[in-house]
């Protein structure tokens, strides 16, 4: 008679890299989603209804009603460093460990946010829908004139890791003046860093050429930036949201690029994604991209990894280098 153990089983929301699925089948019997699209709810709970644990992305929604229905769950492992669609404290109060991925992600992120500012000042894909439908005749002063972005103010909103790694290249690399808003200060070390200067969401709004959006979502950053907050900035001014869609209201932003009270927006995140706002995809002054800030492939790898790293710790006894909650292990 054989008397095999059955390894725990563990579920692979999204289709991912193979080599991660390797990884985890070392140690787990390893269910792994290879659908384009996410699960619908009910799939979800039905796949992780006798799973240990799950590698998701920004896309799975993890609450209390879903954990109710996976009684045998004890860890969630996501490869996105925001987790606004993971309710921490449900899955504390559920003895599940929850985990994100920050860290590896950040450079690649900060170079898209400073890409998607450059493209958006200096009205890059604007212009090539204009080249592309064959409209380009001639040279002229004012063809796409833009706004400068060396010399500058960089205002950022949200000064974690991704803010101060755009706040470098802007002060560094461009010789900007970088202005900031966080919940909390930073040390002075570190704002002397890079030259940045604390200041209220009023100051920023009034000061920054070009607002780059990176706080992370929560019930308190809802529309964050609305019709008032877009109000104050200045004419000239762009605004980049890499952070989450529901921080700004695109109905107000749609509206404000449309009368020209801000120049021009750039927009990787948006509200109920991947639905898009119509009143963003008929205004010419917009840059909008799929929510591919961490987009390349070695820091994709790097996220799924570190996911993974916390999978496997948090089911055979091992510590999780980025828990959200630790607490839950000792429940
Ligand atoms: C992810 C992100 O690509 O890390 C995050 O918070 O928004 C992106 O890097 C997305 O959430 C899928 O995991």
């Amino acid at each position: 008679m054989t008397n095999e153990r059955r390894l725990p089983r563990v579920l692979i929301a999204r289709r991912l890299f193979p080599e991660v699925a390797d990884r985890l089948r070392a140690h787990f019997e390893v269910d792994a989603s290879d659908a384009p699209d996410p699960f619908a709810p009910a799939e979800l709970a039905a796949r992780l209804k006798d799973c240990a644990g799950v590698l998701v992305t920004g896309t799975e929604r993890i609450d209390a009603e879903l954990l109710a229905t996976c009684p045998q769950l004890r860890a969630v492992c996501s490869m996105a460093v925001g987790y606004n669609n993971i309710d921490v404290p449900a899955c504390t109060a559920a003895g599940v460990l929850a985990s994100n991925a920050p860290g590896v992600l950040t450079e690649t992120t900060a170079d898209f946010g400073f890409a998607l500012m450059m493209a958006t000042a200096r009205r890059v894909t604007e212009s090539e829908h204009f080249l592309r439908a064959g409209l380009w005749k001639t040279w002229s002063y004012d063809m796409f004139a833009g706004t400068d972005v060396h010399g500058a103010t960089l205002g950022i909103l949200g000064m974690g890791r991704i803010g101060q790694a755009i706040a470098r290249r802007g002060a560094l690399g461009f010789g900007m003046k970088v202005v900031y808003h966080n919940r909390s200060r930073l040390p002075e070390a570190d704002e002397a860093a890079v030259g940045a200067r604390y200041a209220s969401l009023a100051e920023l709004l009034r000061e920054a050429d070009h607002l780059v959006i990176v706080v992370p979502y929560s019930a308190s950053s809802h529309h964050l930036i609305g019709a008032a907050e877009l109000a104050q900035m200045k004419p000239t001014a762009t605004l980049t949201n890499i952070a989450r869609g529901g921080v700004v209201d695109d109905a107000a932003l749609a509206e404000a690029l449309r009368a020209r009270r801000i120049a021009a927006a750039g927009l990787d995140v948006f509200e109920g994604e991947p639905q898009v706002h119509p009143g963003l995809l008929t205004v010419p002054n917009v840059v909008l991209t799929p929510h591919i800030a961490s987009a390349s492939l070695p820091t994709r790898r790097a996220m799924a990894d570190l996911a993974a790293t916390n999978l496997i710790a948090a089911l055979t006894g091992g510590t999780p280098p980025t828990a959200l909650n630790p607490e839950a292990l000792r429940l």
